[in-house]
């Protein structure tokens, strides 16, 4: 069990923490200059996200071979927008854009990825971490320990750069998630996913009646509820300071990647990935006094006569100002105001459904907002940091 994990400076299931911090304590001077071998049909390689050609070899493995959820249904579809977006924020580094290709072919057969990322925990801030996401094998080559080459190689060179830390989540168990959360799902398009097995029709209830359940309005319910601009980075900036300060692990943002984190880049709208919208003050409509956003991940519907694709919304970050949050019920109220707002966006951008996890302060807002659970999880995870459990405060690209 955990034959490859277990060796890993990564907190034991049965370990108590006494003390958080580093569990093992290097140098760079300690750590290899050469790669991890690998078996010699396979050779490490640089993928240069810039480069179409090989963005697109990335886009192509994670198509056919990246995350489904239980029965098959459904399977994730970043799109190269996506991937310039998430592999791309300031400091991005090219060495931990790491893929395995077959010498033979040349082809794609595996990738991980990593970014430079701040945590703070409770009152530490780990300044130097990075983030783990994208790890992928193909399925020809699954259960042949290819994962823990990919994962040992990108520690390699991310320690070569003096850092020590790293965030990453996962659907699956290992030794031990740091915090817990648990997929919700907001039907937009209630047919759509009736059709394609995501909802199913309850007793007793007709189509038209869950239709009329899962309609909203089509356009926002406050006047002073618009897109987020460049010019209001600075105010979002502070408000995201300021409300993220609750929690006891966030990602903290310099303002130059709350820009890359909230702006959307891509060129065509119909690629878009992030959409963020805020909330400005009645009286002076210069004032910032709330955020919202939300992003697009599609989804391949596998095996089905009428969709092929569903175009997914994930929540992502928002806030609220401390004069709209005194009291619980007061911040719960307006969560609801600014989210409803965010489901209506997403609806006139005719997206079918809105995900969004069980943290941060989601719980005041998902059953009146007609989120229903899902039978997804997701597990984070601190590499080579010990920590007492975390309840809420992160989120997951
Ligand atoms: C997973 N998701 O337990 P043990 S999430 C980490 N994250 O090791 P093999 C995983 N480890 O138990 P396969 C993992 N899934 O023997 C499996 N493992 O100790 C462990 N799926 O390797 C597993 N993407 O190569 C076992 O398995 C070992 O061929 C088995 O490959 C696994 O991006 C995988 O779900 C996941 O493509 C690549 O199944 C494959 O099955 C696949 O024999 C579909 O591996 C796509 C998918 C995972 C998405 C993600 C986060 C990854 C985090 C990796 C850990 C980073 C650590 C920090 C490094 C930087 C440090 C610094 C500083
Ligand atoms: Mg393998």
């Amino acid at each position: 069990e955990y034959k490859f994990w277990k060796t890993q400076p990564v907190r034991k299931f049965n370990d108590d923490v006494d003390k958080e911090g580093p569990i093992e304590n290097k140098t760079v001077e300690q750590i290899s200059k050469s790669v991890t071998p690998l078996h010699r049909d396979f050779e490490w390689t640089n993928i240069d996200i810039n480069n179409t050609d090989e963005l697109t070899e990335v886009f192509d493995l994670l198509y056919h071979n990246y995350i489904e959820d239980l029965d098959s249904t459904f399977r994730f579809n970043y799109s190269p927008e996506f991937l310039h977006w998430a592999l791309k924020p300031p400091g991005w580094n090219a060495d931990w854009h790491l893929g395995v290709r077959a010498k033979a072919t040349g082809k794609l057969v595996a990738f991980i990825s990593g970014i430079p990322a701040q945590i703070r925990i409770r009152e530490n801030i780990l300044t130097k971490s990075a983030e783990i996401n994208f790890l992928c094998v193909h399925k020809k080559l699954r259960s042949k320990r290819l994962a823990p080459l990919l994962i040992k190689e990108i520690t390699r060179r991310i320690n070569l750069t003096d850092v020590w830390q790293a965030l990453y989540s996962a659907g699956v168990v290992l030794p031990s998630p740091v915090s817990k959360s648990r997929y919700y799902h907001r039907s937009i398009n209630w047919k759509t996913l009736y059709d394609v097995g995501f909802t199913y029709l309850p007793n007793g209830k007709t189509a038209s009646q869950m239709v009329a359940k899962y309609s909203l309005p089509n356009t926002p319910t406050i006047p002073n509820f618009r897109c987020m601009m460049e010019a209001d980075i600075d105010q979002v900036h502070d408000l995201f300071n300021e409300y993220m300060s609750k929690y006891d692990m966030a990602q903290v943002f310099t303002k130059d990647e709350i820009k890359h984190w909230f702006i959307d880049q891509s060129i065509s709208p119909e690629d878009q990935v992030i959409f963020s919208y805020v909330i400005t003050d009645e009286n002076d409509t210069s004032k910032i006094t709330d955020f919202a956003s939300f992003y697009r991940l599609e989804s391949t519907v596998l095996e089905n006569d009428k969709h092929t694709n569903l175009k997914a919304a994930y929540g992502f970050y928002y806030a609220t100002s401390a004069e709209h949050s005194s009291t619980k019920e007061q911040l719960a109220a307006r969560l609801k105001l600014l989210m409803n707002n965010l489901l209506i966006v997403a609806s006139s951008f005719k997206f079918d459904v809105f995900n969004a996890l069980s943290h941060l302060d989601n719980p005041l807002f998902l059953d009146d907002l007609k989120f229903g659970p899902g039978d997804g999880y997701l597990n984070y995870y601190l590499f080579n940091y010990k920590a007492f459990p975390v309840h809420g405060g992160l989120d997951e690209k």
